[in-house]
């Protein structure tokens, strides 16, 4: 029998309420700890734990059918796949960040700083989208301390409450981008692979509707 494949987070901010998700979808599997994949009992659907960073590229090969992940990783990672469907948690900003004391009454204020983040795709769509010209420094983790120590004079990062930019001495001056978890779509599902995603888009829909 066909069956659908979905990447989810493995661990980490998306992978308790993409389980939930699947659970309030009358979905039932179960996720034993440091397991890379498992099988719903009820649904024709394997999981299969991933790094979130990885998620759109095995979407996009085809070794997952569908994939939950923050459309902010989607953007970075440029893939041309459509959303499915958004998901209504994961939420938070993509955001420009400079230090608290610093003069700030524009974009045009980040020309010729050094920008330190983990999205290097995005800003630079976004400074030339600007007519903005910027130093981008692509560093993997930690981002909020470059200014601190001297690496750079803005970052850009994700933010939710904001805190760990105020901890920092930093305030948010652009926000580029809003996101949160999507479902995205291999292009090429065959005719019984879709129409089980159009069933899992149906129940998530009815969830979120129930929320609302
Ligand atoms: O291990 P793996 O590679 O799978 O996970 P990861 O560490 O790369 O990602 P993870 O689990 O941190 O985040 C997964 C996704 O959650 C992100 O891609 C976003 O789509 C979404 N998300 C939502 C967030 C946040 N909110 C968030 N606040 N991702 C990260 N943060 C970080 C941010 O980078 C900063 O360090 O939280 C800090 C800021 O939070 P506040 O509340 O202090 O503003
Ligand atoms: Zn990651």
């Amino acid at each position: 029998m066909q069956k659908l494949r979905i990447a989810i987070q493995k661990s980490g901010r998306l992978h308790d309420d993409s389980i939930k998700l699947l659970k309030e979808c009358g979905i039932d599997i179960n996720n034993g700890v440091n397991k890379l994949k498992t099988e719903a009992s009820n649904f024709p659907l394997e999981v299969f734990f991933l790094r979130d960073d990885d998620i759109p590229q095995y979407v996009e090969d085809g070794v997952a059918d569908i994939g939950i992940v923050g459309e902010n990783v989607v953007l970075e990672k440029n893939r041309p796949f459509q959303t499915v469907e958004k998901l209504g948690f994961g939420k938070c900003r993509l955001s420009i960040a400079v230090d608290k004391s610093a003069q700030y009454n524009g974009v045009k204020d980040l020309q010729g700083l050094r920008i330190a983040t983990s999205y290097p795709v995005i800003v630079d769509k976004f400074l030339k989208d600007n007519k903005v010209e910027a130093e981008i420094h692509e560093i993997s983790g930690s981002v909020e301390i470059a200014p601190g120590i001297g690496l750079a004079e803005a970052i850009c990062d994700l933010v939710s409450s904001g805190s760990t930019l105020f901890m920092n001495g930093l305030k948010e001056v652009e926000t580029v981008l809003k996101s949160e978890a999507i479902l995205v779509a291999n292009s090429q599902l065959n005719g019984e692979q879709q129409i089980l995603l159009k069933k899992l888009q149906f129940r998530i829909q009815a969830v979120k509707k129930a929320k609302n």
